[in-house]
């Protein structure tokens, strides 16, 4: 088998072999890789306890959520609780685990970024949707149904496409491992909603000679493309089938109904450089908007001044035109009126307002 990872180190730094271009091929053809081994039997032992230390309600921590595995229909699964009333191992899922310190150091892990990097570009900050296990409780076990990660239910504002599965207890097809369409991805998400698929996509992309069971040995990988469809069985088994799952996105990804970004992970400075030309846009955007509100409210008071002097032009006019209708009457009276003797010569007639105005505007 593939062995891309080696276990994690005593510091927690992964001994890694990159990922080779042969690799990567298989990946885009299948839409899953098996990356090997990433834990150790001890550091399986440790999560799966603290996993179980969590549900059982022995650490509380107020960022993990727990659901219960009822064995019923999928469709009716309870919601994810802060904790539950009494302590249990038949939990469905643990999640929140991106909050958990033990949890946190295999969230963190190198593979994880580089595999990111190459899906979402080197410049990419990256961000965790949910970090959780999920788990079949011996003898239990919710039929998961044929679906993709992804879609509006998700209520993202762009589609995730890395998802890691890390087995923590052997995965087998007796005990309800995951069953895969290799290529199912290329097809993109099936319906805009995302999730379950319906039963006609079913019967048409999930044929029986199609399916493929993907057996993990313990503390060993997957890495899965968000739209490759795979389902998961119930486990008859006397033992739990725990397996932790995470799912690893662009860092700029919002939540749709709070515009929130997702805990980082990796490339933190990425995102705050994109955020600081992000605030220079906006305070660009605003002081544009300020100056478009200044120079209309300019453009108005100018328009207000030109109507007010419009308006002083048409009584100074009116004004102008009635003096010149009374130097009339005055000319007329002094025509009529004899011509007292030794009078000086009358001026020159005048232009008049009408001729001034005129020759004015010729200028
Ligand atoms: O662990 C399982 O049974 C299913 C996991 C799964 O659907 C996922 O990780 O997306």
């Amino acid at each position: 088998m593939t062995q891309i990872i080696k276990p994690l180190n005593v510091t927690g730094q992964a001994n890694l072999s990159v990922i080779n271009d042969s690799q990567w091929a298989d990946y885009q053809r299948d839409g899953y890789l098996r990356l090997g081994q990433l834990l150790s039997p001890e550091q399986v032992k440790m999560l799966c306890d603290r996993a179980d230390d969590l549900a059982l309600g022995k650490i509380h921590n107020p960022g993990i959520q727990f659901q219960l595995d009822t064995g019923g229909a999928y469709e009716e699964l309870p919601e994810a609780v802060s904790s539950f009333p009494e302590g249990t191992l038949r939990y469905r899922k643990v999640q929140g685990l991106e909050n958990d310190e033990l949890y946190a150091p295999l969230v963190h892990h190198s593979i994880f970024a580089e595999i990111s990097a190459w899906h979402y570009g080197p410049h990419a900050p990256i961000s965790i949707f949910r970090a959780m296990i999920m788990n079949k409780p011996a003898g239990q076990g919710t039929y998961l149904p044929w679906h993709q990660d992804g879609g509006d239910v998700w209520k993202l504002d762009r589609d995730p496409l890395v998802t890691i599965w890390v087995a923590l207890d052997p995965a087998k097809v007796e005990n309800g491992c995951v069953e895969v369409i290799p290529g199912s991805h290329k097809l993109g998400l099936l319906s805009t909603y995302g999730s379950t698929i319906n039963d006609e996509d079913a019967v048409r992309y999930c044929l029986p000679e199609q399916r493929l069971s993907l057996e993990v040995e313990s503390g060993h990988a997957l890495l899965m493309h968000n739209w490759l469809i795979h389902r998961s069985g119930v486990n008859p088994s006397g033992a739990p089938r725990r397996a932790f799952t995470a799912c690893y996105m662009d860092g700029r990804s919002l939540n749709t109904l709070t515009g929130n970004h997702f805990p980082l992970v990796f490339g933190k400075e990425k995102l705050a450089s994109n955020l600081l030309y992000l605030d220079y846009l906006r305070s660009e955007h605003q002081s544009l908007q300020e100056s478009v509100r200044s120079t209309q409210e300019y453009v108005h008071s100018l328009g207000q001044e030109n109507q007010k002097l419009r308006e002083m032009f048409k009584e100074a006019e009116n004004y102008a035109l009635s003096l010149e209708a009374n130097m009339k009457v005055l000319k007329a009276q002094h025509a009529e009126a004899p011509a007292p003797a030794n009078l000086p010569a009358p001026a020159p007639a005048r232009k008049g307002l009408r001729g001034w105005l005129a020759g004015r505007k010729t200028k």
